[in-house]
């Protein structure tokens, strides 16, 4: 019970639930439609049988009521009140099934509802259900009873109408109201909406035809699928929308329709497909070919159609066969046939019989033409090599097939004195040989000779070595002789006509050794015979004279004659130069044992040991000395000097004589010659070269000297220069030299005094113009003062003239360093007024004595001498004599 009722409340929560939402909905949306609640009824105080209180619910309600669920149940059990004989409900058994009147639905077994151990049908025809309504025990639970009973009525007024859901839905009563109920493949509060599945598209290479009764692809929507020509479907062919939401099936596909495969092509030929779609399907095609010799049956072609099938079979190929070939007459063929008899590749070799040869290829191969390579070949009996008769000889042959062909037979025979090499008869053989070869006719043969020891044979044969007919000569190698005859001849019998000779060796005579020496002979074909060779040799100190090895020649001689044994000899030596020598010895001066002694003249000493010896090797026992001059010391070219030598023994030696020299300006201190004497020292000691000197020069007087001395004061090459102060003049060289005679160039040079012109003869000239008059008296008068030498540099003249006069010039005149005065002399003239005619009269004396060039130089002159007066400043005296005396003619005019 626990469980069912749990169930039905779980249900009734449900139901409530969806009432609710249903409320909701229906009061946002505002439907109506005559809704009303489902009600119930029930008769009061009055009981009626089960038809009867059907008909009367079914007069004033819809129906007797149908016990649904707990909820309902519940609801009954609290709200109907009490009655004893409780109340029918709308279960009726119908044929055996209990069923509701009012839906015409047998009862399942899940809204059972009975009381225990209900219903139990007890005596018959309880065929009608009544409800225990507050009977305290299993209240609200079903009870089956007879139909006849009377029972309250329990009516109810239903809710459903046609338009309370749509076409897909049952309207279930509930309680007071009605829910939809909805077929499957549909949803939505009145079931009007279908479910829906995913779109489906046209396959690759198909397409999709669909039809929606409920909507695009919703519930019974049917989508059939085709494909193009030479595909097929994969999977089901028509789709249906379940009410589920998903297709009956999953999509299908087009696939290309595929031939049966072709495992390979033809045997002995190629199969080349191409395949545009995919392998051996729709559209694939395959073409043969056959392997050369062999012929293509069948299509070359074929290829796959849209229904999967191939237009035709694989070809096959076929082997070309030629025609058939028989053997040749005596003979055999034998073929093999790799692809069938006569056919491409079968070769036939052909054979003939034994005797006979194949005229024609040995082997004939099927081409891939259908052609043999060559005409069968035939045989023809073997020929053997032509014979003809030998030299000395005949023959004669006969046979079947000709004279030299298989099966003929050939006889030999010989001219009488020669003989057959072998047997007589030949035969051509099946091989097409001789079964022996043709035999020859030979001489008789005598026995072989053979050269004897030391010697030849040289044979002429008529026919062949040895044989009858030959002749032979015997000959010795140099040195041996025959020693019989040395022909001999082979006879007709076999036999030679003489015994060959032998070859004997030449001897020479016995030698003996030599005195002081000693003989060693080598015998190969015997003492002292020819090749015997004997060596010589001598004692220490002896020396073979002759040949050392003597041999026995061919001739019997031997190659001279026995050698002597001398005693050595050295060198022949002579006498060194400036020196002498003694030799002494046994056998002579210069032999094995001699000995040397050497000496040499004054003044040449032995360059090594004075004696020596001559050896047993027939060498002196060392080298011969030599006399060489003695040596003085080297000598050298003194400075500024040279040597000059004359040797008589080398340069510096014994006898040498040298000569110094200076040169020009350098004098030997000594003498010249020195000479190497026979003790090896010098005569003399070595000179040596001094300048020559120039006596000492001395500064003159009012001058100064400046001497440059390359070779030393005074010396060779020495040079002093002069020069004088002023006022002085130098009288001389201004620059002496000293040279290699010892001498200076010239004299010392002195220093004068410079001089003017002497003025005194002046003092009493007379006047210019002999028609002058006046006395002589009137001057000029001088008076000079000469500080170094009358009228020289340095004197000054003051002029002074007599009363009336006046000077014409300068007062003062000074003599120059130039030697020259400072001015010109002075005149005195008359005064102007006193004399004006006479100084007119000088005027033209003057005039008439110079020209007027002259007197314009004479007045430039004395310009001149005015000016260089005038500058007293640039005057001066070295000599501080003069300032201390100074005098006012030289202070400022
Ligand atoms: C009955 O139910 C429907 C839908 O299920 C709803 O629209 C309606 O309002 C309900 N009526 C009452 C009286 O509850
Ligand atoms: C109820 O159903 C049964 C069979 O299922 C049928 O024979 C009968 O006629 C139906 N009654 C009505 C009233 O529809
Ligand atoms: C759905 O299709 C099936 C089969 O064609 C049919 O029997 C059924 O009535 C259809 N249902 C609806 C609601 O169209
Ligand atoms: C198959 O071959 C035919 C004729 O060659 C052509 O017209 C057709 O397009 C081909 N089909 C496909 C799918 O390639
Ligand atoms: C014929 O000659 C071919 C090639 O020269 C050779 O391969 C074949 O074995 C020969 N057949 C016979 C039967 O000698
Ligand atoms: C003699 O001389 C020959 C050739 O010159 C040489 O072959 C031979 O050995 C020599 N004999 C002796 C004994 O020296
Ligand atoms: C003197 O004269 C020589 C040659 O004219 C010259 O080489 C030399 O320098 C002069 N010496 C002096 C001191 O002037
Ligand atoms: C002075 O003497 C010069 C000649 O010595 C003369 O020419 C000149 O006329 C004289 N002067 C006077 C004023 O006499
Ligand atoms: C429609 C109808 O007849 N309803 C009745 C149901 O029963 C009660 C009494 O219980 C009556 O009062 C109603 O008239």
């Amino acid at each position: 019970m626990l469980p069912w009722s749990n169930y039905l409340r779980q249900s009734l929560y449900n139901r409530l639930l969806v009432i609710l939402l249903m409320t909701i909905y229906q009061d946002l949306t505002g439907e109506t439609g005559g809704v009303q609640a489902w009600t119930y009824n029930y008769s009061v105080n009055q009981n009626l049988d089960w038809d009867s209180a059907r008909q009367w619910c079914r007069q004033d309600y819809t129906d007797m009521v149908a016990i649904q669920n707990q909820e309902e149940i519940v609801y009954l059990n609290t709200m109907l009140p009490k009655n004893s004989q409780y109340y029918w409900i709308g279960l009726r058994k119908v044929n055996e099934m209990w069923t509701w009147t009012g839906t015409n639905k047998t009862l399942t077994k899940e809204a059972e509802n009975w009381a225990i151990g209900e219903p139990n049908n007890i005596g018959d025809g309880q065929d009608c259900v009544e409800i225990y309504i507050k009977r305290g025990k299993d209240e609200a639970k079903w009870n089956d009873e007879r139909c006849t009973k009377k029972k309250g009525a329990l009516c109810y007024t239903a809710s459903c109408s046609e338009h309370c859901c749509s076409a897909h839905a049952e309207c279930l009563e509930n309680i007071g109201n009605y829910t939809c109920q909805c077929d499957p493949g549909f949803k939505g509060p009145r079931c009007q909406e279908a479910v829906e599945c995913d779109t489906v598209s046209d396959p690759e290479q198909g397409s999709v035809n669909c039809d929606h009764p409920h909507g695009l692809f919703a519930f019974n929507s049917s989508c059939q699928f085709h494909c193009a020509r030479g595909y097929e479907l994969q999977g089901a062919s028509q789709l249906l929308c379940q009410a589920t939401g998903f297709w009956d099936h999953p999509a299908a596909q087009c696939q290309v329709k595929q031939c049966p495969a072709l495992d390979s092509g033809p045997h002995r030929g190629t199969m080349n497909c191409s395949n545009p779609i995919a392998l051996h399907s729709y559209n694939s095609t395959c073409e043969f070919s056959c392997d050369l010799g062999f012929d293509l049956i069948g299509p070359d072609r074929i290829q796959c159609d849209h229904t999967g099938q191939w237009t035709g079979n694989v070809s096959t190929c076929t082997v070309v066969r030629c025609g058939p070939l028989s053997p040749p007459a005596m003979g055999n063929m034998s073929c093999v046939d790799p692809l069938g008899a006569s056919s491409f590749t079968s070769s036939c070799g052909f054979s003939c019989e034994e005797g006979y040869l194949l005229r024609g290829d040995t082997n004939l191969t099927c081409l891939s033409t259908g052609q043999w390579t060559n005409h069968t070949p035939a045989c023809e009996p073997l020929q053997c090599d032509t014979l003809t008769s030998h030299l000395h000889g005949s023959m004669n042959c006969s046979g079947l097939h000709g004279q030299f062909h298989y099966g003929s037979q050939c006889r030999f025979s010989c001219e009488e004195g020669f003989l057959l090499n072998g047997l007589a008869d030949t035969e051509c053989t099946s091989l097409g040989t001789w079964s022996r070869r043709a035999p020859l006719c030979l001489a008789q043969q005598c026995d072989i000779l053979t050269s004897p020891p030391h010697g030849s044979l040289n044979c002429s044969d008529l026919h062949g070595q040895f044989h009858y007919g030959s002749q032979c000569l015997f000959s010795c190698e140099e040195g041996f002789l025959l020693n019989g005859l040395a022909e001999t001849e082979c006879t007709s019998l076999g036999t030679w006509s003489r015994r060959a000779p032998l070859c004997l060796v030449v001897r020479c005579g016995p030698l003996s050794p030599p005195a002081m020496g000693n003989m060693s002979c080598v015998d190969p074909l015997g003492a002292s015979s020819f090749t015997s060779s004997c060596g010589f040799s001598c004692e220490e100190g002896y020396l073979l004279r002759g040949d050392t090895n003597l041999t026995c020649l061919s001739t019997g001689h031997w190659t001279n004659h026995t050698p002597a044994c001398e005693p050595l000899q050295c060198d022949t030596l002579t006498s060194p130069p400036h020196g002498s020598m003694n030799c002494s010895g046994l056998h002579g001066q210069f032999h094995y044992g001699s000995q040397c002694l050497f000496s040499c003249e004054e003044g040449f000493l032995l360059n090594g040991l004075a004696d020596t010896e001559c050896t047993s090797l027939g060498t002196w026992s060392r080298r011969a000395p030599l006399c060489l001059a003695l040596q003085c010391d080297i000598l050298t070219s003194p400075p500024h000097g040279s040597l000059n030598c004359s040797d008589l023994h080398g340069q510096f030696h014994y006898g040498s004589q040298c000569l110094f020299s200076c040169e020009e300006g350098f004098l030997l201190n000594g003498l010249a010659e020195t000479e190497c004497t026979s003790l090896g020292t010098w005569s003399r000691r070595a000179p040596l070269c001094l300048v020559v000197r120039c006596g000492t020069l001395s500064t003159p007087a009012m001058g100064n000297m400046s001497c440059v001395d390359p070779l030393g004061a005074s010396s060779f090459t020495s040079s002093c220069g002069f020069s004088c102060e002023e006022g002085y003049l130098l009288r001389g060289d201004t620059n002496l030299t000293c040279l290699s005679t010892g001498q200076w160039t010239n004299h010392t040079p002195a220093c004068e005094l410079v001089q003017c012109e002497n003025l005194l003869p002046r003092q009493p000239s007379p006047p210019p113009t002999p028609s002058s008059t006046p006395p002589p008296t009137q001057g000029p008068f001088m008076n000079c003062s000469h500080y170094l030498g009358e009228f020289s540099f340095s004197s000054l003249c003051l002029f002074t003239c007599s009363k009336g006069y006046y000077l014409n010039g300068t007062e003062e005149l000074s003599c120059t360093s130039e030697g020259q005065w400072s001015d010109l002399v002075p005149s005195c003239q008359r005064n102007i007024n006193s004399v004006q005619e006479s100084s007119r009269m000088l005027v033209y004396a003057v005039v008439g004595a110079a020209s007027a060039a002259g007197l314009l130089l004479l007045l430039g002159l004395g310009m001149l001498a005015a000016k260089k007066l005038s500058k007293k400043g640039d005057f001066h005296f070295d000599n501080s004599l003069w300032e201390e005396r100074e005098n006012p003619a030289f202070e400022n005019s």
